[in-house]
């Protein structure tokens, strides 16, 4: 069977969570989306064109079969740095490092007779959706795909292809929202210091793993970002399915050295540094200025003082500038 063989080849990459969907459009993804777009709760990130987010047959005109793979990321090191970068941003760009796995599984495929594509985070379509009802997990109350093996330390990874293969069970959509793995465990929601997960909505505009992405922030976001210097894992860290999480078996996703220093490191930056080291990593895409000017910031907070990191940069001097005027100190 198709099916068994594909699973045995991910399982020789060490890639055991796999799920298999037929390749349909999402319309019922269309309301939420829409509903989202009206209530100002569509993020910046997110693709606007609700059509390339619901329809897979823009990337393949003749797809049969979506198959959703996780990519375990999470390596417990005793001598990991608590310096404010969110577990993944500790490793190896996932998006190259996925892709790369993804590539051998569609040259698998191809070798099978099929047509095969592959995305991370580069396509528009719903992962976390598509994910779900491939059964490769459930969906938590902290808004993430949460696998029984991994916990939500997981990226999701796609590959749409023209051969039929057999499916999973379909899961009802209707089960999404009502979180029965979480039962009445509501931590997330009182951890979140941003109120970006609420029992009335998930507003991905006030979480603070977009706070540390965006361009420019307003005092409340410098003061609410709590050290964060890029991502925020704050949500997954209390889930409870996270405290038995199984530890990554991809030898790329182990913690890099140089993303495992001091905050001081990263608050004086410069362009070689981030080119040789940092721009490697998966915070690498978002520039040098966004790591530093957060490095900074969380230097303030804790009470260090900032003169010594101005520079040529009229960005990180205007933020300087700034942060020596208000109090974001830690209470
Ligand atoms: C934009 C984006 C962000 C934005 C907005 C996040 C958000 N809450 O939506 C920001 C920058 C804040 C962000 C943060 C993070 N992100 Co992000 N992000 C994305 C991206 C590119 C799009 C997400 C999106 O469309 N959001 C809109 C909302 C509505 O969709 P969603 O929550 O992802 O999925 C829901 C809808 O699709 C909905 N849905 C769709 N159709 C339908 C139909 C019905 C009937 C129903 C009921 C529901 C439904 O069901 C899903 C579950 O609720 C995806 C990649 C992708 N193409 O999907 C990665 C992705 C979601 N991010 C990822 C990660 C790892 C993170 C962070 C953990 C990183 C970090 N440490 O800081 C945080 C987690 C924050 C959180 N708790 O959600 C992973 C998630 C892996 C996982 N295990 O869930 C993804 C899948 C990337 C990847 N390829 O691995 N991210």
């Amino acid at each position: 069977m198709l099916r068994n063989k594909i699973e045995a080849y991910c399982q020789s990459l060490g890639l055991d969570t796999i799920g298999f969907i037929p390749c349909r459009r999402f319309d019922e993804s269309a309301v939420v989306f829409q509903n989202r777009k009206e209530q100002g709760l569509e993020n910046p990130f997110e693709e606007g064109d609700i059509e390339k987010r619901i329809n897979p047959f823009l990337y393949m005109q003749d797809g049969k079969t979506i198959i959703s793979i996780a990519f375990p990321y999470y390596t417990p090191d005793e001598n990991q740095v608590d310096n404010g970068f969110s577990v993944y941003t500790k490793r190896f760009d996932y998006h190259r490092v996925v892709k790369s796995y993804l590539a051998k599984i569609c040259e698998y495929i191809e070798a099978l007779g099929g047509k095969a594509l592959h995305f991370v985070d580069d396509n528009h379509l719903p992962e976390r959706y598509i994910a779900y009802l491939a059964g490769i997990g459930f969906i938590g109350r902290n808004n993430m795909l949460i696998t029984e093996q991994y916990g939500s330390y997981v990226f999701l990874g796609e590959i749409i292809t023209n051969l039929e293969i057999e499916c999973s069970d379909v899961r009802q959509q209707t089960e999404i929202t009502q979180y029965k793995e979480c039962g009445t465990c509501y931590a997330c929601y009182r951890a979140c210091p941003s109120k970006a997960l609420t029992a009335a909505k998930v507003n991905p505009n006030s979480c603070l793993s977009y706070y540390t992405q965006k361009k420019e922030l307003t005092d409340d976001e410098i003061k609410l970002l709590k050290g964060n210097i890029f991502g925020c894992d704050i949500c997954q860290r209390v889930c409870k399915y996270n405290r038995t999480a199984a530890p990554s078996r991809l030898p790329e996703f182990a913690v890099l050295n140089f993303m495992n220093q001091e905050v001081s490191t990263y608050a004086a930056m410069d362009n070689k540094m981030f080119k040789d080291q940092i721009s490697h990593a998966s915070c690498g895409w978002r520039g040098k200025n966004i790591i530093k000017r957060n490095a900074i910031i969380h230097l303030h907070r804790k009470g260090e003082d900032i003169e010594a990191y101005r520079g040529d940069s009229p960005y990180i001097n205007q933020y300087i500038e700034r942060l020596q005027g208000m109090d974001t100190e830690e209470k």
